[in-house]
């Protein structure tokens, strides 16, 4: 039986949203050199002017970060820093619901998932970072660690304000200073939560905000006043990084693109591999760079599989992401939206099968229906390439080595998932898969407590846990290390 569901839209109510927003830089909203437009994917209207920054605006956010970091930050006990996270953090919490109504306004992401799972795992960051601050003595990294200094960090558009919440809480707990620069179509969340450590009384040069596009981020990362890189991105971009930050002495850490396997055995109960091949291929409409955007199922249960699949595609709710019974919502950006086509084009001319969800596109905004491709070989460019959207391809195996060696046959080595009864098969795969994250039986699950990271293209360092913290710790003067 089929349900309808009446519309359940979120009120925008709770955001006051600003007609313009500037630079955020020793603790106030400043101007800077020019500006530009943000807009909502779903409906492409312009919901703020919003200020581009250019050199001499990072320029001003370095020294404003430095003047910080040497007059306060990296003086302060790490018991008065833990307070002011805990602060940000329960004022998240506070804000929870303009945050992520804000949040979806800007990404398109459903408002279920900006409410249940971006918004809380960013105050939980903040919570779990603020434990840290004054325990890193303990942590394993000597009796003493230092912070590294000045931080410049640039994160994507995919999850903009947990991506923030995975680079500012550790780098603050440490001791660090921050310029952070959101991706350029999603900068109004890491704005409102500028205005978060104004509330929070956070000391002024601590958290500076400069919004703008890549040649903004290409400003920062080359700074010479910057102690350390953070970059979450493409590999494209993390490579250019990597060669401006090379024998410049900045310590960096990358976090960057994924083509993950989620692999199925044939004694995997079906209806619930289903929902994880969903969750791990569908949620946030696939931007996700540990999407599992590769379908490995063992050729024995391949046809009861795609059935049940094809079946739990076919209920997807596509729209508005403000309403609450939402599944998928609006794809980033247009140019999203063609790399996508372009890729899921690919696939067609290439000779594998395609089959997308049966439900109808807004006429306004940018979509792309839930689709899954099989009859897809390794070589396929839709088995190799990162799509970063709604869009599965579906391989077939025979056994373990076989599903080990197709799940390892990329560049790229974020996560992977498993799906097997068997607890030996499960060890047995995650001992050989390379990828940072191995789920088993379950998807798309994150824990500040938990580090996250990758393998080869897929970049280098860790964030959350103990293991995220060494990231913006110096620990080279210990000797007790
Ligand atoms: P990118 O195009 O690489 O952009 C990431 C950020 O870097 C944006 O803020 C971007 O600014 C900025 N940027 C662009 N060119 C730059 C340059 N030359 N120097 C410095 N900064 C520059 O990636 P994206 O399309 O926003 O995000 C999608 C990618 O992020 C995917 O590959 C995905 O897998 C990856 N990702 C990885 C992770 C982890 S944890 N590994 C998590 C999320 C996403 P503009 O937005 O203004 O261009």
């Amino acid at each position: 039986m089929r349900f309808e569901y009446s519309p359940a839209p979120e009120s925008r109510a709770t955001v006051t949203l600003r007609d313009s927003y500037g630079l955020f830089i020793g603790g106030a909203f400043v101007p800077g050199s020019s500006v530009f437009k943000t807009i909502s994917p779903a409906s492409e209207e312009v919901l703020a002017e919003v200020t581009h920054a250019g050199p001499e605006d990072v320029d001003r956010a370095v020294a404003s970060a430095r003047q910080a970091y040497e007059r306060t930050w990296s003086a302060m006990p790490g018991r008065e820093r833990g307070k002011y996270l805990f602060r940000i953090a329960r004022l998240i919490q506070e804000r929870s619901r303009e945050l992520a109504v804000l949040e979806t306004m800007d990404n398109g992401k459903p408002i279920r998932e900006s409410r249940d799972i971006d918004v809380p795992l960013a105050a939980a960051h903040f919570f779990y970072h603020a434990g840290w601050a004054d325990k890193l003595g303990y942590a394993g990294f000597g009796s003493s660690p230092r912070p590294l200094g000045v931080v410049g960090q640039v994160i994507p558009w995919n999850f903009p304000l947990l991506m923030l919440a995975w680079k500012v809480a550790p780098a603050l707990a440490c001791g660090n200073t921050v310029v952070l620069k959101p991706a350029e179509t999603t900068p109004l969340t890491a704005l409102l939560f500028a205005e978060i450590c104004q509330q929070a009384d956070l000391p002024p040069g601590v958290v500076n905000i400069v919004t703008g596009d890549g040649a903004t981020g290409q400003a920062l990362v080359a700074h010479p006043g910057i102690d350390k890189v953070a970059f979450t991105g493409s590999t494209e971009v993390g490579k250019e990084i990597a060669r401006a930050c090379a024998v410049s002495g900045k310590r960096l850490t990358l976090e960057l693109g994924g083509k993950a396997a989620n692999v199925v055995f044939d004694d995997a109960p079906v209806d619930q591999a289903v929902e994880g091949i969903v969750n791990g291929i569908f949620f946030n409409q696939g931007h996700v760079c540990c999407a599992g955007s590769r379908l490995l199922v063992q050729e024995s249960v391949y046809d009861e599989v795609l059935a049940a699949l094809r079946r739990r595609m076919g209920t997807l709710r596509l729209g508005d992401p403000l309403d609450k019974n939402t599944d998928v919502g609006a794809i980033n950006s247009r140019a999203q939206l063609d790399k996508i086509s372009e890729l899921v084009s690919s696939g067609e001319a290439e000779g594998a099968s395609r089959w997308s969800a049966p439900c109808p596109l807004p006429d306004r905004g940018f979509w792309f229906a839930p689709t899954v491709f099989t009859e897809v070989s390794q070589a396929h460019r839709i088995a190799r390439e990162e799509i970063f959207g709604p869009v599965l391809s579906v391989l077939t195996f025979r056994t373990p080595a076989e599903a080990v060696e197709k799940a390892n046959n990329t560049p790229y080595g974020l996560s992977a998932g498993v799906w097997t009864e068997k607890g030996s098969l499960i060890l047995w795969m995650a001992s050989r898969l390379r990828a940072g994250v191995v789920w088993a039986n379950t998807f798309n699950r994150f824990d500040p407590s938990s580090p996250f990271g990758g393998y080869k293209e897929s970049g280098f360092g860790r964030e959350g846990g103990r293991h995220g913290l060494e990231a913006y710790l110096d620990v080279t003067g210990n000797a007790d290390v």
